[in-house]
């Protein structure tokens, strides 16, 4: 078949990227044409996303992929970050969406627990009780009133989309998100709505990922059918990660997102009280996992270094704590890391006020052992909720080039770590558009037959961690670096 493209919006939490896909010879080439920034911003009235200049960039993007393209652009799809959404009135957007970091979300949280208990509604929808699920959003917007005016609610991708096609609904992996969608159906969960005062009317009719959803209309896209892949980026992650039975993935950056693929949810008390999530998935899957905290505490401690005037950038931070012998550790799942600010004084605040962390080489020591010890936790309550024994971890995403991660990962777990590919995301994107317009066939195996033809993945092999303390322990005797060769 000859070569043909498809363009990938992929929104994360602190850039945007559009990326073109050329699909030839059972490989899938990306390149990427524009990278923007995403990242909210704090106003008088909360912290906020600018959308519409997000759309912008977007067309942008677009623009430059289609004067990129060789092959001819045969779909568009869009991934982003889940939970956050936009509210649309009679004349469009009814305000700046809210970024789901903001603390409003803890109030909104109080108010759906007046209405219905963790415990019920985890058995209902299946989510980790984390502040920021949509729900307790929308319940905060319905306590100030600004549901009022609210004629429909969209999550990003898909009002990026009805922007760009004038159609509007929601895709199923990223309104899993929500806590108000009912994992065994993939339907809203109307009573639960209904009991939480939300207006039916908001809410959107549920696609499932895959649907061709229609034709763009606006911008130089124009004429090229839309495509709803797995709209959370880490739905497309996962499509993207190149997994076998049994393997547990990592989708590594803003977040570690750490689980298994399942086929169906888990919905048990003891499910709930390990706080595991079961998003939906591309084809039916379920995505049975826990949010670490992840790398985002490491680039929000680097924004805050250089607004005290040190310039630090993360390879460098990587490559500094590789020789620092011994660092704390802390919960890298605490609440307190949730919200911007000051990083290095809340991880002191979680290690006994330890003043070694002001050293930024102690710090991303730091956070690399505890971000490998939290995946050694989750991997373990993952392994007996489900009964299933891991043989491998596939790290993607950004963190899959951190080395000293994989490696402490690999170690922490006592399981070989596959990293890469970085751009899982993207690929997944791809993918899913790819087969929507029968480029390509098959399930998410044969997918990831062409991730795996397109990329490589770097292997990392657990080192026994009782001999890796003897030699440390010895080294630090000797005043000596214990630095490992790879
Ligand atoms: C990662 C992610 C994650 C969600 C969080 C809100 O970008 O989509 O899966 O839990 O952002």
């Amino acid at each position: 078949m000859a070569a043909q493209s498809v363009i990938a919006v992929d929104l994360g939490a602190t850039s945007g990227r559009v990326v073109l896909g050329t699909l030839a010879g059972g490989r899938i080439d990306l390149t990427e044409v524009h990278r923007f920034s995403t990242a909210a911003r704090q106003t008088d009235d909360g912290l906020r996303l600018d959308v519409a200049g997000l759309f912008a960039e977007i067309q942008t993007g677009i623009g430059l992929a289609m004067a990129a393209a060789t092959a001819p652009v045969v779909s568009l799809g869009i991934d982003c970050w889940a939970v956050d959404y936009g509210l649309l009135g009679d004349d469009g957007l009814l305000e700046q969406p809210f970024n789901y970091r903001d603390p409003r979300t803890e109030h909104g949280r109080a108010l759906v627990r007046e209405r219905i208990s963790e415990a019920e509604l985890y058995s209902r929808v299946g989510l980790q009780d984390v502040p920021f699920n949509t729900v307790n959003q929308l319940a905060d917007d319905l306590a100030a009133g600004r549901l009022d005016r609210a004629r429909r609610f969209l999550l990003l991708p898909d009002l990026l989309a009805s922007w760009l096609t004038g159609l509007e609904v929601a895709e199923r992996t990223n309104a899993s998100t929500t806590a108000l969608l009912d994992p065994l159906t993939g339907q809203w969960d109307w009573e639960l709505v209904d009991r939480l005062g939300l207006p039916r009317r908001i809410f959107p009719e549920v696609v499932e990922p895959g649907t061709l959803l229609g034709t763009i209309t606006e911008g130089p896209a124009a004429g090229v059918p839309l495509v709803a892949v797995g709209t959370h980026d880490t739905a497309s992650a996962v499509v993207g990660a190149p997994l076998a039975d049994d393997d547990v993935f990592i989708s590594s950056g803003t977040w570690s997102l750490v689980g298994m693929e399942l086929d169906a949810p888990i919905l048990t008390e003891q499910s709930r009280a390990a706080d595991l999530t079961n998003e939906g998935g591309v084809d039916g899957t379920v995505r049975y996992l826990k949010n670490v905290m992840g790398l985002w505490i490491l680039s929000e401690a680097v924004r805050h270094w250089a607004a005290e005037g040190r310039d630090l950038s993360v390879p460098e931070l990587v490559a500094a704590a590789r020789t620092v012998r011994d660092a704390p550790h802390f919960d890298a799942m605490h609440p307190s890391l949730l919200p911007p600010g000051d990083m290095v004084s809340r991880v002191k605040a979680l290690a006994g006020g330890d003043a070694r962390l002001d050293d930024p080489a102690v710090f991303t020591r730091a956070l690399i052992e505890s971000l490998a010890d939290a995946y050694a936790d989750v991997i373990a309550e993952i392994s007996a909720i489900t009964g299933r024994s891991p043989r491998r971890i596939v790290v993607v995403g950004g963190g899959s080039h951190n080395t000293l991660l994989c490696q402490r990962a690999a170690d922490r777990t006592g399981l070989p770590v596959s990293a890469g590919p970085v751009e899982a995301t993207a690929l997944g994107n791809c993918l899913i558009q790819a087969r929507a317009v029968g480029l390509l066939a098959g399930s998410l195996t044969d997918l990831r037959r062409t991730v795996m033809a397109s990329t490589t993945v770097t292997q990392y092999l657990p080192r026994p961690e009782k001999e890796l303390a003897a030699i440390t322990a010895l080294s630090n005797e000797f005043g000596a670096n214990p630095a490992f060769a790879r």
